[in-house]
């Protein structure tokens, strides 16, 4: 059996394996995802979002404890994307350590994407990692990734439910962090509701929730504002309850196809972009690309005028 055939039966090294040659877009990985693809679309995909130390992975570890204690629950997968800002550090480890609550439940996989550098970026490698992961039948895919940047919010734009994550006694510069992701939240959950404060942040949420405009073209969803504990299991059923209402909603109003097209309209968009500048790297040379950057530096040239120059070429 090759490595796509082992991951089919469920072998968990080879299921790593696979995940590593799609992550790094390897031959190998792009000859499995081809292979893969048409298995693929099974997964309600959740992306959980927001700012450092909320609780995401947390609250990822005790979504998935629920969402399997029922019988014939779906396989869960849970994909945390490394957060990129600078003031988290040693997350990665933490996340480690708490996965091991999930571990020994065959049904369970954590997956941490490793290459931030990864050719072609971390939303083609995180994609990537997801549509295998679907194709291998785990039908509730967690993504987590820390809402700081522009990326991070377009990884979490691509999954079919936005799930973002606040808490209480976070400092003032985590405010603006907020307004930009609240936008795409399908359910704003207020974690640490054990600590004290949450009152004010729900208050404040949801003063903020009413200012947002209504998305065009997506309905009538309103997002609920749900309170949870990932340290004491509080309000986690509800946010499952919560998941598969939206989900149910989106199937319902066809949204959940006017999600995917726009998820796939945007990845062959982007790998377009890639390819493009590939290539066109390639045509004009690393010589001539210097030669103009030196223009510009030396205020010769805008480098918008540098760029129609290239181009004329
Ligand atoms: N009191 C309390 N602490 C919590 C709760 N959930 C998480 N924490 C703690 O908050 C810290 C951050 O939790 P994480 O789950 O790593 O948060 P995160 O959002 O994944 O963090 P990053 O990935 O670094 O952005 C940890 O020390 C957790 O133990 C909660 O409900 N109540
Ligand atoms: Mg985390």
């Amino acid at each position: 059996m090759d490595l796509v055939e082992r991951a089919l039966a469920g072998e968990r090294l080879a299921i790593a394996r696979l995940l590593t040659q799609v992550e790094n877009n390897t031959l190998l990985g792009q000859e499995a995802l081809q292979r893969l693809y048409s298995r693929t679309g099974n997964a309600h995909i959740v992306g959980l979002t927001g700012a450092p130390g909320t609780g995401k992975s947390s609250l990822a570890n005790q979504l998935a404890k629920v969402l399997r204690s029922t019988p014939n629950a779906h396989k869960v997968a849970i994909v945390a994307v490394d957060p990129s800002s600078p003031f988290t550090g040693g997350a990665l480890l933490g996340d480690r350590v708490r996965m091991r609550d999930l571990a020994g439940d065959p049904g369970v996989f954590v997956r941490s994407m490793a290459s931030r550098g990864a050719l072609g970026g971390i939303a083609r490698a995180t994609s990537a990692v997801v549509q295998v992961l679907d194709a291998l039948g785990f039908g509730i895919i967690l993504v987590e990734t820390v809402g700081t940047g522009q990326s991070e919010v377009e990884i979490a734009r691509l999954a079919h439910t936005v799930i973002v994550v606040d808490a209480p006694g976070l400092g003032d510069d985590v405010q603006a962090i907020k307004a930009g992701i609240l936008e795409i939240a399908d359910i704003l959950v207020v974690n640490k509701a054990d600590l004290p404060g949450v009152e004010n942040t729900l208050r404040a949420l949801s003063l903020m929730l009413e200012m947002i405009p209504q998305a065009q073209g997506e309905t009538n969803w309103k997002p609920p504002l749900l309170r949870a504990s990932a340290v004491n299991g509080e309000g986690i059923e509800e946010i499952v309850q919560a998941i598969f209402r939206h989900g149910e909603y989106l199937r319902n109003h066809s949204l959940w196809t006017t999600r995917e097209k726009y998820r796939v309209l945007t990845e062959i968009l982007e790998r377009v972009q890639e390819t493009l500048l590939e290539q066109w790297k390639h045509t004009v040379g690393e010589a001539r690309l210097n030669e103009m950057v030196n223009n510009v530096l030396k205020r010769e040239i805008s480098p918008a005028e540098a760029v129609k120059r290239l181009m004329e070429r």
